[in-house]
């Protein structure tokens, strides 16, 4: 089952056979925490997550659940005869929570700042941007991007994610300026030489995506680059 369901999800139906006739048929159902584990905090975990109906033996949820928390369960269920509780056969359930995308990724800096010198030779390297998302490997491939910020007016997450989806479109937004990030590796370069006189600082921001299902989640940092004067040789 997916996580984040509401409590009340049907996880599943045991179903247990007797082959008496009638009243002597009739089981009854339990989610076992044994005398021992009656205090072992993870069995209590599981009376407090799964019920079950004593009749039917649809097994429900009463909670919802965190795949970054915890992504599997197991427990045992008990099958009883309603009149002869020496008859009686237990089952082990296995509950793997799957992965939602819940998580954004997040970029290693909440802010970059690089001093470079005028001068540098087109694709040059200037850093890299790393980004690191609690969920499963699916909904957590990165692709980076960089978008104007000039003014370094506050804007949040979301803002960039409408220029986002404008970008996939066109499979844009890797340059900013003289400024290149590779998608894949977060790597950012300068593309041609800059000059101080013309222009001697930059602010953009550098987005990163997790490309996750059903919907992908967006984080943003702000990138300052500071353009020194190139140094001269003798
Ligand atoms: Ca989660
Ligand atoms: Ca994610
Ligand atoms: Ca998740």
């Amino acid at each position: 089952m997916n996580e984040n369901e509401n409590p009340g999800s049907r996880v599943g139906q045991i179903q247990a056979n007797d082959l008496d006739e009638g009243d002597n048929a009739q089981i009854i159902y339990k989610i076992l925490a044994t005398e021992s584990k009656r205090n072992d905090r993870k069995s209590m975990n599981i009376l407090e997550k799964f019920k079950i109906d004593p009749q039917t033996g649809i097994i429900t949820t009463l909670s919802s659940f965190d795949r970054e928390t915890q992504d599997l369960y197991t427990f045992q269920v008990l099958a009883e005869d309603k009149l002869d509780t020496t008859k009686r056969d237990t089952t082990t359930i296995i509950v793997k929570i799957e992965d939602v995308n819940d998580n954004k990724p997040i970029l290693a800096q909440s802010e970059y700042a690089f001093s470079i010198e005028e001068g540098l030779f087109g694709a040059t390297k200037i850093g890299t941007f790393k980004a690191t998302d609690a969920d499963s490997e699916a909904n957590g491939i990165f692709t980076y991007r960089l978008f104007p910020n000039e003014s370094g007016e506050i804007k949040d997450d979301e803002y960039y994610n409408q220029f986002w989806e404008l970008s996939n479109q066109y499979n844009s937004q890797f340059t900013y300026n003289q400024f290149y990030v590779n998608p894949t590796t977060g790597e950012l370069q300068v593309t041609s030489q800059l000059n101080r006189e013309e222009k001697s600082s930059y602010v953009f921001k550098v987005c990163v995506n997790d490309n996750g299902k059903p919907k992908a989640k967006i984080s943003c940092s702000p990138v300052y680059i500071k353009v020194l004067v190139q140094s001269i040789l003798f």
